[in-house]
Order: structure tokens, then sequence, then C-alpha cells
């Protein structure tokens, strides 16, 4: 990992370097989750919707990467951008911020307390079949949770480490999923978890693969697999997860994307992932 710490820089030096850029994802996490949860208290409407008319954004949204951006930009000006509601910067440091606002924002329209910032930092271009994870933070300013992960050292929620739960046998695991924006997807997702049902103890649909993601790392779900994420949906969960010990992967060799992610303890991942395949995932 060459994190710009500079020719000679020492194991001790990343160390405080990627400990700086976990600090960083924190601090601008709760600004940027207080300001969500002011805007939630004073109303929220829809300001337009984006890949079809349930995929929608709200001014809240957009003004929260605004102030997310502008945080980030300050502190460190050389890395890469790339949010959900505002176009991608590409930096010279080698180091790209991937950024949702407002993870669950269909939650956060209806007032449903499940919803939250999110907040990475990869080595690499933003794409999660090549990047490197560093550091992520998600916070769910409702519930005041922050989850944390630094790579190689560790997930936290607040300043308890995390840990997945020990493998269970399929017919007791309990599921996270999520369905896409697009209605015909959303019908092939749904016959996929119809098919499922009946094979694990039961399944969650909580609105927020960011939340979902950190679940899993705190032993609060099973497994979660989804389709159609977008880059910044799961870039911050998926690093808590992995540092929690669960496998985050693709379909087979594949990192996750838009066309899957899973993510459970590994011998759990070894027979859900197979049986997902099998149900038409
Ligand atoms: C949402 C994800 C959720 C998924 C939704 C949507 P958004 O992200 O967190 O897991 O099911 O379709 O992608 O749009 O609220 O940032």
């Amino acid at each position: 990992m060459v994190v710009a710490a500079g020719p000679g820089a020492t194991t001790s030096m990343l160390g405080f370097v990627t400990q700086h850029l976990l600090h960083l994802a924190r601090t601008v996490a709760l600004e940027a989750g207080a300001l969500a949860a002011r805007r939630r208290a004073e109303g929220v409407s829809v300001a337009a919707s984006k890949s079809s008319p349930v995929d929608i954004v709200t001014e809240a949204d957009r003004e929260t990467e605004t102030l997310i951006r502008r945080m980030l930009a300050e502190a460190r000006p050389d890395d890469g951008f790339y949010g959900e509601e505002s176009s991608a910067t590409a930096g010279t440091s080698g180091l790209t911020w991937l950024v949702d606002p407002i993870d669950g924002t269909v939650n956060y329209l209806y007032g449903l307390p499940h919803y939250a910032v999110s907040i990475a930092v990869v080595e690499g271009d933003p794409d999660p079949l090549t990047w490197t994870g560093i550091a992520g933070c998600v916070v769910n300013p409702v519930s005041g949770e922050i989850f944390t992960g630094l790579a190689g050292s560790g997930a936290w929620l607040g300043e308890s480490p995390l840990r997945v739960a020990d493998p269970v046998d399929l017919s007791q695991a309990l599921v996270n999923t999520g369905f896409a924006y697009d209605s015909g997807v959303r019908a092939t997702q749904g016959e996929v978890v119809a098919r499922l049902l009946p094979k694990v103890r039961d399944i969650r649909r909580l609105g927020t693969a960011s939340l979902d993601l950190c679940f899993v790392a705190a032993g609060r779900a099973n497994a979660y697999f989804e389709r159609t994420l977008s880059p910044w949906d799961h870039a911050a969960g998926a690093i808590i997860a992995r540092e929690a010990g669960a496998v985050v992967k693709g379909l087979g060799d594949a990192a996750p994307s838009r066309e899957l992610i899973l993510a459970a303890h590994p011998v759990l991942a070894a027979e859900l992932e197979p049986l997902l395949v099998s149900l038409g995932v």
C-alpha cells in the first residue's frame, strides 16, 4: 500500500497516515450526519428522480455531499472524489474518497431511522474491481452508531471491536438483501428471494447497504447479498465487514461489484453463494 507517505516511510508512519485517514473519514461523517439529521427534522422533499421514478434524490443528499466534498478537499486537496450526487474528480495522490452522503435515501424520505453517511478512502481508481480499501466509516445519525474499519487493523462499533457471527447452518441463517430501483430487476430479485426464503431462517430488507454490511460485521445478520449496487454504496461497509472477519466478494473469484456483493463468514458464504447461483441470483 503506497499511502503518499513518501520514500523511506516506515510501517509506523504508514500506520499513522492510515489512522489519520480514518480519523478524517469519521470526523467528516459525523458532521455530515448531523446536517442530514437536521434537514430530516426540518422536513424533506424530493428534488429529482434519477435512474427510475423511485430512484430519488433530496436536497439534503446534495447539500450533505457538498459539505463532505468541501471538508475532504480542504484536508486532502490532492485526493480524488467519487460521490453519488456529484461529478467525479480524479486526484494526484493515488487515493480516492468514495462517498454516499445519505445511504438509504428512501428510508430518509419516509422518516425511517435507518440511513447512513458512508465514507471510504481507497487506493487506486474508484473501481471496486481494482481498488484497495484503506479506511471506512459508516454513521447512522439517528442511532448515533459509528462503524469504522481500517485495513489490516480491525473494525469497530464505537470503541468496541467487531467480529462476524460464527457460521451457522444455512437453514438458521438470517440473510439481509435489497432490491434495485429498476422494476424489471426487482421482479427477478423478488423471485430469487421467494425461492431462498424456505431455505434460510429469514430475510431482512432494511434499505441501507452500508448498514447491512456493518450488521454482518457486528453479527446482527449472518449474511448480506445484493445486485446492482454502486461503488459508493458498499465501499466503506466492505472494509468494515472484511476487517470483522467476513468474506466480501462477487461471484466466483470476482471482487464485489454491480453484478453482486455477498458478505458473510467464509464458511457460510461458501454454502450460500452456490445456492444463490442455483436460484438465479
Ligand atoms: C440504496 C442501497 C440499498 C439498495 C437501494 C439503494 P441509496 O442506496 O443502500 O441497499 O437496496 O436500491 O441502492 O440509493 O439510498 O444511496
